[in-house]
């Protein structure tokens, strides 16, 4: 009789696990706006990896790089994850902030003056504040990663002060706050898909473009388009690694911790990649100049002149951004 009924509860539990994963989707599709060989990518890849591994294929992610699930238009990526199109992201935070608003805060001109500030933000109150946020979207926040500080290349003039990017063409991501920005200092922005900017390089479209250093800037070697880089730390890009709610829910408890751990990892490893002669030194920008780049970083006096000619987009986009949230984040960034 003993022996009856643990065989009964054995198939009962065999059948109750094999019913949740029945649930599982053969493939789960995860979004990358960036080619394989960025280490944006090969945090994604790595993760999506683990992820098969850990769960002995249960969860198998495959990895759509170049931005293809959106068909190049990055601005849509937070939507496709909220309709269950896209299951995970690599998400760059300025992709998804035309549709939430509070993304932002990052990209609020001069607010971060350095890493330190930025990870305490991250980190703190307002950070917390974003990840519950982007539940309402039907995106579960799974960890951070990282762009990074975005920097501005030309193949017309050293930029030194704010007067320097008049006239200059300059691409940027479809999102309004950048085109704010950029007319703020005089320049004339372009909205460009990234599937689209490197072209628009080659061609010379475009005069210039701002993206991260070590992120962005390397892989697509901008010395072949670009001589002038200003190191000037304008904006920030931070990295979300999201999962739509639809396929979290459909996890066990067990496939979803491994999910999460599997997350947090690679987000960290990305991080301490794209920071690599950033953060620690200043190698990355000396490659530049190996590369025949002239580098030019913006002095303390101009940081404020930056600061003062961009002071009307910052109020206009603080109201956007919430101003509770950029006050808690000024806090924060004040101790730095
Ligand atoms: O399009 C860009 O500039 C990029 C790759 O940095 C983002 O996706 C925000």
């Amino acid at each position: 009789m003993k022996k009856c009924v643990c065989i009964l509860l054995a198939c009962t539990l065999i059948l109750a696990a094999s019913t949740s994963y029945a649930a599982y989707k053969k493939e789960y599709k995860l979004s990358v706006v960036v080619g394989p060989t960025f280490k944006w990518s090969i945090a994604a890849q790595n993760f999506a990896d683990e992820v098969r591994e850990k769960t002995e294929g249960r969860i198998n992610i495959q990895c759509y790089f170049g931005g293809t699930l959106f068909a190049g238009v990055q601005t849509n990526e937070l939507m496709l994850m909220s309709q269950g199109v896209a299951d995970f992201a690599f998400g760059s935070t300025i992709n998804w902030s035309p549709q939430m608003k509070q993304l932002n805060l990052f990209s609020l001109p001069f607010l971060f003056p350095n890493y330190e500030a930025f990870d305490a933000v991250k980190a703190g109150k307002p950070g917390q504040e974003i990840f519950e946020g982007l539940e309402k979207f039907g995106v579960i926040p799974l960890a951070w990663a990282e762009n990074g500080f975005r920097e501005v290349t030309n193949n017309k003039r050293a930029i030194a002060m704010p007067e320097d990017m008049k006239g200059l063409k300059i691409r940027i991501v479809g999102s309004p706050i950048f085109v704010d920005l950029f007319r703020a200092f005089g320049a004339d922005p372009m909205a460009i898909n990234w599937s689209e900017a490197v072209t628009g390089f080659q061609q010379g479209t475009v005069d210039g473009q701002e993206n991260p250093v070590v992120s962005v800037l390397f892989p697509v070697k901008i010395w072949q388009y670009h001589n002038h880089i200003t190191i000037w730390r304008g904006t920030i890009d931070p990295l979300i690694i999201g999962v739509s709610k639809k396929s979290w829910d459909e996890f066990t408890p067990e496939d979803q911790a491994i999910v999460k751990a599997a997350a947090e990892k690679w987000g960290a490893w990305q991080i301490a990649e794209v920071r690599k002669g950033l953060a620690d030194s200043d190698d990355a920008l000396k490659e530049l100049e190996a590369n025949g780049m002239t580098v030019t970083h913006i002095t303390p006096e101009a940081r404020i002149a930056f600061k003062e000619q961009a002071k009307e987009v910052y109020a206009k986009w603080k109201e956007t951004v919430g101003t509770d949230l950029v006050n808690a984040a000024e806090e924060i960034v004040q101790q730095y």
